[in-house]
């Protein structure tokens, strides 16, 4: 089956292509702006975006929102991310955390699946802020996150070792047991 995934992000596009592919979806990346609102939750951006674009879509179609929390920071940047990872990035990120102690943090990331109606898969992973950029793959946070249990950041691994075991790798296994189960493909 063919499914858009609307994001103008290539590496969240990247990641889902790898994971649903082998499972026979045909992944199409459409980029399509859509407004997000400024919520406190991932998924009540997921809803209002999926609202937005449900009459402008003809074909089955998904949207992620993801997003960074940092402990020490109550969450922050949160819902913010995007704007934070342009404006700050993560130079500026291991500025504010210079010399915090609590390095926890955790991603997010939540994926609204539009077929008629809605569905939304959830996936979070734990883990810590490090204290230096390492890796040149993935994308984002990817260089400074390091999940709970490794020593290597999300840069520093392959897309697969990434997809194994992020927010997003954990949102796409929900979905995709979803899809197995509801299209008996
Ligand atoms: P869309 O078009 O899909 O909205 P986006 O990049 O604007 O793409 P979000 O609004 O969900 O995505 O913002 C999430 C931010 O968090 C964004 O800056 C990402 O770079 C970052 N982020 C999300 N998932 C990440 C991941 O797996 N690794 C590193 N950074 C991530
Ligand atoms: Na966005």
């Amino acid at each position: 089956m063919r499914v858009l995934f609307i994001t103008s992000n290539r590496g969240k596009f990247e990641e889902a292509k790898k994971y649903l592919e082998p499972l026979g979806v045909e992944l199409i990346q459409k980029k399509f702006e859509y407004p997000e609102i400024q919520a406190s939750k991932l998924e009540d951006v997921v809803k209002f975006g999926i609202e937005w674009l449900k009459d402008e879509i003809d074909m089955p179609f998904f949207i992620d929102d993801s997003g960074l929390f940092i402990e020490a920071f109550g969450g922050f940047p949160g819902v913010y991310s995007a704007y934070i990872f342009k404006t700050l990035g993560n130079e500026g990120i291991l500025k504010l955390m210079d010399g915090i102690e609590n390095r926890r943090a955790y991603f997010e990331s939540v994926i609204g699946y539009y077929n008629g109606k809605l569905h939304i898969f959830k996936g979070i992973v734990h883990g810590s802020i490090g204290h230096e950029k390492r890796g040149n793959r993935g994308f984002g946070f990817d260089p400074i996150f390091i999940p709970e249990g490794f020593s290597k950041t999300f840069a520093e691994m392959t897309t697969e070792e990434k997809n194994n075991i992020s927010h997003r790798g954990r949102a796409l296994s929900e979905f995709s047991k979803w899809l197995k189960e509801n299209l008996g493909s």
